[in-house]
């Protein structure tokens, strides 16, 4: 129980719906260009989000007999193409941010809370969904951009978390995480982070299990309410605000439902 003093956000799934129509198509992109027989489809590509990072992804696909053999050095070739065809996506502007997200990054920098980024995505594929989708100001706004093979274990291992938060000199009683999918809330509650999940149709049948509120989206104040999929807290919300995150923070939900 403590006040929030810092938000660490997930990027993709979170921020914006990247994974179906910004980086699977820019997978199949990078594929057939190297003249790859595979297209990762709709509901192939929603099980392999299972394994967490591009060029683990593709690794995995070959260990299990789906893409022909070939060395680390290549798929990492092939994977910095794939890179460069997600940066066009996302400078089309194909991919807009979910519901409430600016809203609520604004709330928060205005508030004087720390804000940072801890995502598996690749710090090319993070910087242009900043540059194009948020606006370039966030590059100084967010205090920390902390992405990709910066830390060797990726989510659900809980290391982004904390070289963020040793980055950023704050504890995980003072941090809060936002996260789409079940292994970035793993890898927040391996952190000891106090989480909120908003599901996309890809990880809607996740096991949010322990989260501290899982909802359709962060929603807006002027459309219908967001959904409310686990709500421990019993807040009263129609769209996520700062003082529903600060709730969370300031609130032992062990010690208020023993004490119930
Ligand atoms: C999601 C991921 C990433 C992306 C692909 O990251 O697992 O691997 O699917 O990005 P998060 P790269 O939800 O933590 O933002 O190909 O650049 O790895
Ligand atoms: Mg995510």
């Amino acid at each position: 129980m403590s006040e929030l003093r810092c938000i660490l956000w997930d990027v993709d799934g979170t921020l914006a719906d990247t994974e179906r129509d910004g980086h699977r198509l820019a997978f199949n992109m990078a594929f057939n260009e190297a003249g790859h027989a595979r297209e990762w489809d709709v509901p192939t590509y929603g099980k392999l989000l299972e394994v967490t990072g591009g060029k683990e992804r593709i690794k995995f696909d070959i260990e299990r007999g789906d893409m022909h053999a070939m060395p680390f050095d290549e798929i990492a070739r092939l994977h910095a193409r794939k890179t460069a065809h997600y940066q066009s996506l996302i400078a089309e502007g194909q991919i807009p941010l979910r519901p409430g997200v600016r809203r609520l990054l604004e709330e928060a920098y205005e508030a004087g809370i720390t804000l940072g980024v801890a995502t598996t995505t690749t710090p090319a594929a993070l910087d242009a969904l900043i540059e194009h989708s948020l606006g370039k100001e966030w590059f100084d706004r967010f205090a920390v951009l902390a992405a990709g093979d910066i830390v060797p274990a990726k989510k659900p291992a809980p290391d982004i978390y904390n070289y963020a938060m040793a980055h950023l000199g704050v504890s995980p009683e003072e941090t809060l995480a936002l996260e789409d999918s079940g292994n970035g809330w793993k890898a927040a509650h391996a952190a000891h982070l106090k989480c909120v999940i908003t599901v996309n149709d890809y990880t809607r049948i996740h096991d949010f299990d322990g989260a501290d509120l899982v909802v359709s989206d962060l929603g807006e104040p002027d459309v219908e309410a967001v959904k409310l999929i686990s709500n421990p807290y019993a807040l009263d919300l129609h769209h996520v605000q700062l003082k529903h995150l600060q709730a969370i923070m300031n609130t032992d939900l062990n010690f208020e439902l023993s004490a119930a």
